[in-house]
C-alpha cells in the first residue's frame, strides 16, 4: 500500500501528510483552502481537486479535519469521499469527533463493501512531524493490519480497540486531562501571582516533586512568555469538552467538573481567543481575578 490519499492538511494535517511523503509513500492531498497544498506540492505530493477524486486514486484514504461536520462533509457531500470510494479501499479518519458520527460512517462504508476506521491522535504538530504520535485506533481488524505500518510512520505507539468507537471515547478521555490540567495550572498562576509566588518559582516546584507533568512544564513556559500561538486552538478545545459532555450524557455518566471546564472554554472563544493555543484560557482566569497580564509575571 503505498498510494495514499489525505484531506485536511490544517495544524496536525500537513506534518501528518509530510511525513508520509518522507517515508516514501506517494502521497494526493486535498485541502479545502488549496493554499495550504503548496509546501506538500513542492515536496512532490499530488493534487486532487475533491475528496471524491483524492477517494478515486487511493486504496487507502487519511483525514484530519476539524469536526464532526468537517468529516461529514468530506465523507458525504456532494464531491465527498463516498462518492469515489473503491471497493475494499479504508477511510481512516485521526480527527477528533463524536462517536455517534463515527459510528454512522462505520456503518454507511460498509454498505458500500469499503471500510471507516478512527484512529484519533494525542500529541501536537512536533509529534506529528517527528512520527511519534500516540494513536487510538477502532474499528475492523483485518483492515487495522493492512494499514498499520503506514500508521506506524505517523506514531510509534498505537492501542488497537475492536470496537470503533471505544477509540473515540479514549480520546475524548485523554483530552479531558489536557482540559483540567491547563485550568489547574491557570489558577495555580493566578493564585500565586495574587499572593506573591511568580510562575517560574511554581513550574521550578512542581519539577521537583511528584504532582509534576511534562505538559506543566512545556505550557507552564509558553504561558509565561505569553506565547498564545495556536498548537492546539482554544475551539477545539471547546469542541472537544462538549463532545466530551455529550458522549457523558448518552453513557448516563455525570462528569460535574466539566460543566464549570466548559463555561470556561466558552469565555475563552467569546473574548476572541478561540483561534489561540487553548492555553489563553489563562488571560480569561486573570480577567476575572482583576489581574493584568503583567502582574509578577516572571
Ligand atoms: P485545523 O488546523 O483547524 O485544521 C482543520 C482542517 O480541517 C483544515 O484542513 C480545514 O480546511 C479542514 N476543514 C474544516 N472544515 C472543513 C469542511 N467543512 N470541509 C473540508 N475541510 C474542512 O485543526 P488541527 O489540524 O489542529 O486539528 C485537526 C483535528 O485533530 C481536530 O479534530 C482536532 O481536534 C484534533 P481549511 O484549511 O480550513 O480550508
Amino acid at each position: 500500500m503505498r498510494d495514499i490519499g489525505f484531506i485536511g492538511l490544517g495544524i496536525m494535517g500537513r506534518p501528518m501528510a509530510e511525513r508520509l511523503l518522507g517515508a516514501g509513500y506517494a502521497v494526493t492531498v486535498f485541502n479545502r483552502t488549496p493554499q495550504k497544498a503548496e509546501p506538500l506540492l513542492a515536496r512532490g505530493a499530488h493534487w486532487a481537486d475533491s475528496p471524491e477524486a483524492v477517494a478515486r486514486r487511493s486504496e487507502l484514504l487519511i483525514t484530519m479535519v476539524s469536526d464532526s461536520d468537517a468529516l461529514q462533509d468530506v465523507a458525504r457531500g456532494p464531491q465527498g469521499v463516498l462518492r469515489g470510494i473503491r471497493p475494499r479501499a479504508i477511510h481512516v479518519d485521526m480527527s477528533t469527533v463524536a462517536p455517534h458520527t463515527v459510528e454512522d460512517l462505520e456503518r454507511t462504508y460498509r454498505e458500500r463493501g469499503a471500510v471507516f476506521l478512527h484512529a484519533p491522535v494525542l500529541g501536537n504538530w512536533r509529534h506529528a512531524a517527528e512520527g511519534t504520535l500516540l494513536i487510538f485506533v477502532g474499528g475492523d481488524r483485518q483492515a487495522y493490519e493492512t494499514c498499520e505500518p503506514v500508521l506506524r510512520t505517523l506514531g510509534q505507539k498505537i492501542w488497537y480497540f475492536e470496537r470503533i468507537t471505544r477509540a473515540t471515547h479514549m480520546k475524548l478521555i485523554a483530552n479531558s486531562f489536557i482540559a483540567s490540567m491547563i485550568l489547574t495550572l491557570a489558577q495555580a498562576f493566578v493564585f500565586g501571582r495574587r499572593v506573591g509566588i511568580t510562575p517560574t518559582r511554581l513550574l521550578e516546584i512542581l519539577d521537583a516533586s511528584a504532582l509534576n507533568a511534562p505538559m506543566y512544564q512545556s505550557k507552564g513556559r509558553t504561558m509565561c512568555e505569553r506565547d498564545f500561538r495556536p498548537n492546539f486552538y482554544a475551539r477545539h478545545m471547546l469542541k472537544d469538552v462538549d463532545l466530551l459532555l455529550e458522549a457523558a450524557r448518552c453513557a448516563n455518566v455525570p462528569l460535574p467538573v466539566f460543566g464549570v471546564i466548559r463555561e470556561l472554554f466558552v469565555a475563552t472563544t467569546a473574548r476572541g481567543f478561540g483561534e489561540e493555543d487553548y492555553s489563553a484560557v489563562l488571560k480569561v482566569m486573570e480577567e476575572m481575578a482583576g489581574l493584568a497580564p503583567e502582574d509578577g509575571a516572571s
